[in-house]
């Protein structure tokens, strides 16, 4: 992708983050449709359907030719990542919108024949946008974000998950994890993937492990951290398959290895 056709897009991007982010605002506070998914906590909302929406309908008239990935069934069915490829969440942390009416943001990622191009992660109730474009830094709004912090020490770090590491699960042993979190300085949960991700490029998080997550939780988030010297894969150290669900480990370079080689690895199922 040449270099002023992605600045284009992404001026578009971030004024339709921008205005979707100011309707949400605006109907906070009005009554919730909450319909439950998967499972009785998966749950949507017709808020989530509306945002898609807006960014589908706008994505088709505007650039007839780019496909859309994206969690609310606007998008289009894919089978590769080839040409331009915007992948959505409309909103990511849809449990912390329900019950909070915060800490939840709206995710989008553009890719090129798989490269990520542009990722933006707009935390709509603080008002605060993460972007980055490859290779151009990451930015809170307007500021530019550091290079992470070197030689981090797995006990000076902190680390988010979710909690479900510390219960019986299908992947990791339970005990082990428990160990990983006696290990690091501190854990946090904040119950959105692309929050997560952003604060780890801001280096207020030193890295975020997670069990399964689909392509629109990670798009963006990865395109962001990677402008500040993080990495980010599967749980076994592979590349993230943004075309299926993935266990992620996303953080500092530094504590990848401890993380990976020293707990997961031995506590794999
Ligand atoms: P969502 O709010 O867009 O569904 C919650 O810990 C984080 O995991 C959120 O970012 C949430 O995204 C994501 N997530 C991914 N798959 C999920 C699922 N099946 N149920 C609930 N949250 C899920
Ligand atoms: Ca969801
Ligand atoms: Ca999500
Ligand atoms: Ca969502």
């Amino acid at each position: 992708m040449n270099v002023e056709t992605r600045e284009e897009i992404y001026n578009q991007a971030r004024a339709w983050v921008l205005q979707a982010g100011t309707i949400i605002r605006e109907k906070i506070n009005d009554p919730l449709t909450v319909e439950t998914k998967s499972n009785p906590n998966d749950l949507v909302t017709h808020m989530d359907k509306e945002t898609e929406q807006f960014f589908a309908s706008l994505i088709k008239e505007t650039y007839p030719d780019h496909s859309l990935l994206s969690e609310e069934g606007f998008g289009d069915d894919l089978q590769s990542l080839v040409d331009t490829v915007w992948i959505v969440d409309p909103i990511d942390g849809t449990m912390n919108f329900v019950h909070q009416k915060r800490n939840f943001a709206i995710s989008i990622g553009i890719y090129h024949d798989g490269i990520g191009e542009i990722g933006l992660i707009y935390n709509v109730m603080d008002d605060i946008l993460y972007s980055a474009k490859r290779g151009e830094g990451a930015y809170k709004n307007d500021d530019r974000l550091a290079h992470l912090r070197e030689n981090v020490q797995l006990h000076e770090a902190i680390l988010s998950l979710n909690h479900f590491w510390l219960c019986e699960n299908r992947l990791v042993d339970e005990t082990r994890m428990q160990h990983l979190v006696k290990t690091v300085r501190g854990t946090r949960t904040y119950g959105s993937a692309a929050l997560e991700f952003a604060y780890v490029a801001e280096g207020i998080l030193d890295g975020y492990l997670t069990l399964s997550l689909a392509p629109w939780d990670v798009a963006a988030g990865i395109v962001i951290v990677n402008e500040v010297g993080g990495v980010t894969t599967t749980i076994s150290g592979e590349p993230v398959d943004m075309l299926g669900r993935n266990s992620v480990f996303t953080g500092n370079p530094a504590i990848r290895k401890p993380v990976i080689k020293d707990f997961i690895e031995k506590g794999k199922k």
